[in-house]
């Protein structure tokens, strides 16, 4: 967070900000005191802080392939031992990593909070990790897998063989995550666009704002009424659109607006 006067993250951790953003964390925090129905987008940038690579950040490269190019069926189709090495080697980066405070304190939102949706593009199961109950994993699972033969989707969280197949059937299973050009689960997207046009508050936390249709969530709301929040390391095509943005860390920023209550 930017330099300035400093103020105790409510752990006793200092951090350290400038005085506006002080007061950002202020107004968010009794916006939400307030609030009914409350909605948060998050992106790669809240797994940050837990050691997860993020999507576009110098993470986002494996053997230098980036992930938007392995992150397809044609890439699957085109080489499906490359893409589960891929898949193998985020499984085996995600496996002992925990939730850090930011996914803590958006499970004390969600339990003080009316109506609380939770949204995410991450495929990393942290947000369940840490305890989030309502929440729609808008990009599926990496822990999940799903059948090319039977369809059948199950949970697997040991270390895949590099060319898994089902256990039914035989056929060759694929990660049940939604690839770029591949359509999103259809009921979770109708769940999110319906949350977000009935919140009063929508938090879009650790997002570029680059991947559709997550990213249209935040000025469709908008246009609802909603009031909108962003904590982000950096600012994105949306900042100036966003009624509140907060820059910084969100497993800094987060603890400070949701634990003090
Ligand atoms: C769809 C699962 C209808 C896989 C993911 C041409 C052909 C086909 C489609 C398209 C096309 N052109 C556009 C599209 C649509 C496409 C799209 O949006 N493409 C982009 C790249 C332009 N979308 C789709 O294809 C979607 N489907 O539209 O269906 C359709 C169908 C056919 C044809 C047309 C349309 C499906 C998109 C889902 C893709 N799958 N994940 C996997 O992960 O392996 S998305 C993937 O990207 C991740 O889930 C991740 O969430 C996301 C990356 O975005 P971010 O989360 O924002 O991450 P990023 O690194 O970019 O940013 C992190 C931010 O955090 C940064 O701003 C950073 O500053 C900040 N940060 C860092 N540290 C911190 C922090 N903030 C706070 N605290 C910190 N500590
Ligand atoms: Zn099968």
């Amino acid at each position: 967070m930017a330099e300035g006067s400093s103020v105790s993250g409510g752990t006793g951790r200092i951090a350290v900000t400038a005085s506006d953003d002080v007061m950002k964390v202020d107004l968010v925090r009794d916006r939400l005191a307030r609030a009914q129905r409350v909605v948060v987008l998050t992106g790669a940038g809240i797994s940050a802080e837990s050691g997860v690579p993020t999507f576009r950040g110098e993470g986002g490269l494996w053997r230098q392939h980036r992930a938007l190019d392995l992150a397809t069926p044609q890439a699957f189709a085109r080489d499906p031992r490359l893409v589960w090495e891929f898949y193998n080697w985020r499984r085996e980066v995600l496996g002992p990593l925990e939730p850090n405070p930011g996914h803590n304190a958006l499970v004390k939102l969600e339990q003080r909070v009316p109506q609380f949706t939770l949204i995410t593009q991450n495929i990393d199961g942290l947000h369940a990790r840490a305890g989030s109950r309502n929440m729609l994993e808008l990009h599926g699972n990496i822990w999940h897998v799903r059948c090319l033969g039977c369809g059948k989707v199950a949970e697997d969280r040991s270390v895949l063989p590099l060319m898994p197949r089902c256990p039914g059937c035989g056929a060759l299973l694929r990660p049940h995550v939604v690839w770029f050009g591949e359509s999103l689960d259809p009921s979770i997207l109708s769940t999110a666009f319906e949350a977000v046009q009935h919140a009063e508050i929508v938090m879009v936390i650790g997002t570029s704002g680059t991947v559709e249709p997550a990213a249209s969530m935040g000025m469709v709301a908008k246009r609802k009424g909603a009031c909108l929040v962003e904590i982000n390391l950096e600012p994105t095509p949306f900042t100036t659109l966003y009624d509140t943005s907060i820059l910084g860390k969100s497993g800094e920023i987060l603890p400070m607006i949701c634990e003090s209550w």
